[in-house]
């Protein structure tokens, strides 16, 4: 059943891209920070996305970004001699609006777009080999395409995003201001956060030092931000390009094994099942070296791990961060939510910690 509200506003904000006739409107729960709605168009399926303003502070960059990324895509793809079907469905395409931005603004100031929605796929939160190693095929190529692209002309959508060292000393603040008295809940959760002080800085401190090198990477790589093909169950389309931005391949690899690679999906309750699936891991890496091109380099490959453990550990200090702070960042369903997955975020990195000779020793034979 429609909303009757949610269809007005869709066809207000639809017919500023000069899009008619929407319905069958669908509310899409996947994702943590913006709002998503399918509906079927005048221009055929489309999905329309609430941007989230208050984490992505400038929109209009934003969208500049993804511009530039999906037309260096989309022209590496001719390139390579893919056809027109595969270049339709292998990038995302966005809409214009009447003044030719590829955003609007509604009445109440909020930003929103308008993508094609690309028939017969689905995502995955969780997966089997050979799902890892399609999803890691389709990273690791999207990471290709993007070797060549001129980071200097990318904004930073969310600063030092996948910066653990400064989120850590956030976390440290959060902790001590404890604004809405829910740290006595959790002193065993805050605690092993703290505990991983001295590592949390390493992947900067490589980064910072040259040693790691600086890549155009997509820095969400939720395994359910690849579209899978419902037929061929072969990767079709990286979604999610609001925050490509410089990083490293250590944190593309890592948050797809963190979410991926799990023996439970991130929001499960069944915390005794966090723990790293070691063929998934390897069925992973397995597509992405393939698709980057094995260009990974001896300190990025002995990393892999680390960054397996940074992406997990990371995570679950934002989600106790947000815990701490009253929920405000990600969108919740339950009041314990965020605490949940933190915990299960912290039970797996721990457990990526404790096998990371053996994660390491896995992909060294490939
Ligand atoms: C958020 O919105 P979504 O689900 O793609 C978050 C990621 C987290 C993820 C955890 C911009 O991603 O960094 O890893 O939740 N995105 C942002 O599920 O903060
Ligand atoms: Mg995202």
């Amino acid at each position: 059943m429609e909303n009757k509200d949610t269809a007005l506003k869709i066809s207000e904000i639809t017919s500023k891209f000069g899009i008619t006739g929407a319905k069958n409107i669908e509310v899409c729960h996947i994702g943590h920070i913006n709002g998503t709605f399918f509906a079927d168009s005048s221009l055929g399926r489309i999905v329309v996305q609430k941007i989230n303003k208050g984490i992505f502070t400038d929109p209009p960059s934003l969208m500049d970004n993804i511009i530039a990324v999906t037309k260096h895509i989309r022209k590496k793809m001719e390139s390579e001699g893919a056809s027109n079907e595969e270049i339709s469905r292998g990038v995302l395409e966005y809409f214009p609006a009447f003044d030719g931005k590829y955003y609007i603004t509604d009445s109440s100031g909020e930003y929103w777009r308008i993508s094609k929605f690309i028939d017969s796929t689905r995502t995955y939160d969780a997966g089997t080999p050979e799902l890892l190693t399609e999803s890691g095929y389709s990273f690791g190529k999207f990471q290709s395409y993007l070797s060549d692209f001129p980071a200097e002309t990318l904004t930073e959508t969310i600063p030092f995003f996948h910066d653990t060292a400064v989120r850590f000393a956030h976390f440290e603040k959060t902790v001590a201001a404890d604004l809405v008295s829910r740290a006595a809940k959790c002193p065993d959760l805050i605690e092993k956060v703290l505990s991983y002080k001295e590592t949390a800085g390493k992947i900067v401190a490589m980064l910072a030092s040259g040693d790691l090198p600086l890549r155009v990477t997509h820095n969400d790589t939720k395994i359910n931000n690849v579209l899978i093909d419902t037929k061929t169950k072969k990767g079709v389309c990286v979604v999610d390009l609001d925050t490509v931005m410089p990083g490293t391949f250590l944190y593309d690899f890592g948050d797809a094994i963190r979410s991926g690679a799990s023996a439970v999906p991130e929001g499960s309750l069944e915390f005794d099942k966090f723990v790293v699936r070691e063929d998934l891991y390897k069925a992973f890496y397995e597509g992405f070296s393939r698709g980057v091109g094995n260009s990974i380099t001896k300190i990025e490959e002995e990393n892999l791990p680390l960054g397996a453990f940074m992406m997990t550990y990371e995570v679950g200090m934002r989600f106790l961060d947000d815990y701490l702070s009253g929920d405000t960042y990600f969108h919740t369903e339950y009041a314990e939510h965020n605490l949940d997955r933190a915990r299960g975020q912290l039970l797996l990195a721990d457990d990526i910690m404790k096998k990371k000779d053996s994660l390491l020793a896995l992909t060294k034979k490939l």
